[in-house]
């Protein structure tokens, strides 16, 4: 890399709180962890509610304070078995359980007359890459599913489209107490790891 190039950014990071009957969220244990600065990165961290539309309104909240060039949002994703940075958001609302306002949803867009879906404006390869070369495992997803998480990405990549600021996301494994050995997981220093080498992997 080179250091002449290096100038500071902002990045808004992210995690859910725990949703689904579960106790914890590694999304935001991880982001908890994450040192302030990463390579080019001063991180503001941020943890966001796991509800429609609400998460999204807090990162938007959290970036009119802070004036991020990067929004970077970390979910989990119960039953993958790499970090996985993801492709695309989709403008749609589905899901099989409720968020945790109570509120389901069954196939509605989340914006009437936007468009079908958007790509990420972050560099999802490299970071996969960067993973990789920190031994862990890693792999891109085509899908951030259809519910809060996606939704979120989805809201967020529409609001700065056009702008300067890139936005992505990451889902993460469950942690290891979370799968109790009958799904994959990651234990937390490997997904902590793995998120510094994603952001890392993001400036080269
Ligand atoms: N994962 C959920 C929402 C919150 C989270 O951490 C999802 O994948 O949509």
């Amino acid at each position: 890399m080179n250091v002449m190039n290096k100038t500071t950014q902002r990045l808004l990071i992210t995690g859910f709180d725990p949703f689904g009957g579960e106790t914890v969220n590694p999304s935001f244990e991880a982001v908890k962890r994450l040192p302030d600065r990463i390579g080019a990165y001063v991180l503001e961290k941020l943890e966001i509610p796991t509800v429609y539309g609400t998460a999204a309104e807090r990162v938007l909240e959290r970036a009119r304070e802070c004036a991020p060039d990067v929004v970077l949002c970390i979910g989990q994703a119960g039953g993958r078995e790499a970090i996985t940075p993801e492709v695309i958001g989709i403008n749609l609302r589905e899901g099989s359980i409720a968020d945790n306002s109570g509120v389901l949803h069954t196939g509605e867009p989340i914006f009437a007359d936007a468009p079908d879906a958007y790509f990420s404006t972050l560099p999802v390869r490299k970071m996969v890459d960067a993973v990789r070369r920190a031994g862990l495992s890693a792999r891109l997803s085509y899908s951030a599913g259809a519910f809060v998480c996606n939704d979120t990405l989805y809201t967020l990549l529409h609001h700065y489209h056009g702008t300067s600021v890139r936005v992505g996301f990451i889902h993460v494994p469950f942690l290891p107490e979370q799968a109790k050995g009958e799904k994959p997981s990651m234990p937390l220093d490997d997904i902590v790891k793995a998120l510094e080498a994603a952001i890392l992997g993001m400036q080269d």
